[in-house]
């Protein structure tokens, strides 16, 4: 034991805890970056659906509507999110453990993302590879785009070794006791994205990038599909989950109070490491060439993945609830409105929370076969996305920002009343852009088409009868330009802002019945020697039981293999061989 003491533990000095920060802010800058690129070109996007066409303007920087749209998915679903995933999920559980991570890996995966961005950014922006966010074949990208997010996804499974180091060496700490509680949930979720990337890594290593090498000369598009949408469902929860463990593992402190129930928030993850796998075919319910029985079988497969959502929303709801009513909210909904709405963070992320209401509901719908058959392919399909990982993940991560940033670089938030302006904006702009594209799309308004491009009169035939829908998507849009401005103020403000005299603190939350903290790393504690503690058993059986993060990988790399192996295997014995398109 005592050798793996030594051997293994590694303290933040003050000089490691320094570039650590260094590094977690590097991660922010360039993800908050991305977005910013990304923000920026949406509200074309909600023009376009407005009849306004404001592409022609913007030649020779954009050429279509479609090279804009991919811009803006890249870099808002992969580059902004996993930065900040592969930032936080290193981050908080080494300072929750107060040990210090592998910084050559942390430093490794950020090396890898941002060069895969760079030649993202090359061959969408020489327009060479407008095959937008799902890069579906046969569609054809130049082989940097291929390279490129081969590179972006290797890179984001970097914090999986990182963080069971950290737990191992934790463990060996404190024998017999639970991992910690945001320690558990990180470890959790980069499990999760392990199995999840095997189906896009295949189709990126197996199909695209030999074909746009042109070591092969076709393509199934089909298996792409499929092998897309194992990556392409999983990916919304490695979205969805530090939002999740900035929720349960530090807001309730934010907001006054406690998390309600540690067992419950573990449980939450285990379920979406388990669930969350096996039905991303449930993107492909209208393609032809898998058996009506698996998409029976998905239909009721994806009302599971709800489940842990849902426990969500109770036992967090339960837990703010708890912390309005110490601060005084009496009544059915006082406790709400006593929450502490001037913090930034806390009204971010409450905002996130309340508009993900929605975006789950919205969900639950889609998962119905029968239902997801009327607007598939709609404008709904954006409108729920936009209130899924565009605002419950995007302002949840605004709302650690503003915390985050003073802790990082010891500067005050530039100002709390524009970053408040900033989440209301985003807010209000995202009800009404997504009011607008659920709308629509329930009166079959396409997804992903340039009805700008439509002469005047043609425009307006087709889409009368959307008309008021297709306003409220180009006025949301607008909104969310103003609160992407104000936001970016306060970020860029805060960077360069004025010195603190006291340290901001991580909100790390207390659970009830749980433990003061663990061996968490303040500025006064580090680089001193921890305390070797008496181990203090976890008395919940569930907590103990899902502790088994091995078993449950392997029970969900089973459940995965279980429900693709069927759907692969008439793919695979009857494949089709399509020729590149190139559309735009
Ligand atoms: Fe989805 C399509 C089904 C969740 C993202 N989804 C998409 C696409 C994206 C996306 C990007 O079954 C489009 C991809 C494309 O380009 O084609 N989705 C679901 C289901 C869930 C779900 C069942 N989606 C998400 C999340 C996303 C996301 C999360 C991003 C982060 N989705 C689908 C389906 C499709 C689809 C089909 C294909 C559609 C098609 O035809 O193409 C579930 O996980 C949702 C469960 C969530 C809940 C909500 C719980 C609420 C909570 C908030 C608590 C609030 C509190 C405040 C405590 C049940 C946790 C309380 C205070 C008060 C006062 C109320
Ligand atoms: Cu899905």
């Amino acid at each position: 034991m005592s050798t793996i003491f030594e051997r293994s533990l590694v303290l933040p000095t003050v000089e490691t805890a320094a570039s650590e920060r260094r590094m977690m802010l590097s991660f922010l800058v360039w993800g908050f970056s991305a977005l910013m690129i990304g923000a920026a070109i949406g509200p074309l996007q909600a023009l376009n659906y407005g009849g306004i066409n404001a592409y022609p303007y913007l030649r020779p920087l954009l050429e279509t509507y479609y090279q804009g749209l991919t811009i803006h998915g890249v870099l808002n679903g992969y580059i902004f999110t996993f930065f900040i995933a592969c930032g936080l999920l290193v981050y908080l559980p080494a300072r929750e453990l107060g040990l210090s991570p592998n910084m050559t890996l942390w430093r490794l995966c950020f090396g890898l993302m941002a060069a895969g961005t760079l030649l993202l950014l090359y061959s969408m922006f020489d327009n060479s590879s407008s095959v937008l966010w799902t890069f579906y074949p046969p569609l054809k990208g130049s082989v940097f785009f291929y390279l490129g997010m081969t590179l972006v996804v290797l890179g984001s499974l970097l914090p999986l070794p990182i963080v069971l180091d950290l737990r191992a060496r934790w463990k060996a700490l404190r024998p017999g006791e639970l991992t910690p509680l945001v320690t558990y949930m990180s470890t959790a979720t980069m499990l999760m994205w392990l199995l999840a990337a095997v189906g896009a890594g295949t189709e990126l290593v197996a199909q695209l990038v030999p074909w746009a090498l042109g070591l092969t000369n076709t393509v199934d598009p089909m298996i792409g599909r499929t092998l897309f949408w194992w990556t392409g469902h999983p990916i919304v929860y490695f979205w969805l989950m530090p939002a999740y463990i900035s929720w349960y593992g530090l807001l309730s402190k934010q907001a006054g109070g406690k998390l309600v129930s540690d067992p419950m928030a573990r449980l939450t993850f285990a379920l979406l490491l388990v669930f969350s796998l096996p039905v991303g075919s449930h993107h492909q319910y209208v393609d032809p060439g898998i058996s009506p029985i698996w998409k029976g079988i998905l239909a009721a497969l994806t009302l599971s993945v709800a489940l842990p959502s849902l426990i969500t929303a109770f036992s967090l709801g339960l837990s703010l609830e708890y912390a309005g009513r110490l601060r005084g909210g009496r009544g059915w909904i006082g406790w709400f409105t006593a929450l502490p709405w001037r913090d930034p963070s806390v009204a971010a992320q409450v905002l996130a929370m309340l508009t993900f209401v929605f975006g789950g509901a919205g969900g639950i719908v889609l998962g119905s076969w029968q239902l997801d058959n009327i607007v598939h392919n709609t404008t709904w399909i954006p409108g729920h996305f936009h209130i899924t990982v565009g605002t419950a993940s995007a302002m949840t991560f605004m709302g650690v920002a503003f915390w985050m940033v003073p802790h990082l670089t010891g500067r005050k938030l530039l100002s709390r009343r524009l970053a408040l302006a900033s989440v209301w904006l985003w807010f209000v702009g995202m009800s009404v852009f997504s009011l607008g594209m659920h709308w629509g799309g329930l009166l079959g308004v396409p997804r992903r088409a340039w009805v700008s491009q439509l002469p005047h009169s043609t425009y307006e035939r087709v889409y009368a009868s959307a008309q008021l829908p297709l306003t409220l998507v180009a006025i949301g849009g607008i909104i969310l330009w103003l609160a992407t401005i104000a936001f970016y103020i306060v970020f860029a403000g805060t960077l360069l802002g004025r010195r603190l005299t006291a340290p901001v603190q991580i909100p790390f939350a207390q659970a009830f019945g749980g433990k003061e903290s663990y061996a968490i790393a303040t500025a006064e504690s580090i680089g001193r020697e921890p305390t070797r503690v008496a181990p203090h058993p976890h008395r919940s059986p569930l907590a103990k039981a899902l502790e088994h993060l091995g078993l449950l990988t392997l029970i969900t790399a089973v459940a995965t293999l279980a429900a693709y192996i069927p759907i692969l295997w008439p793919l695979i014995t009857n494949m089709t061989a399509a020729h590149g398109w190139k559309v735009w």
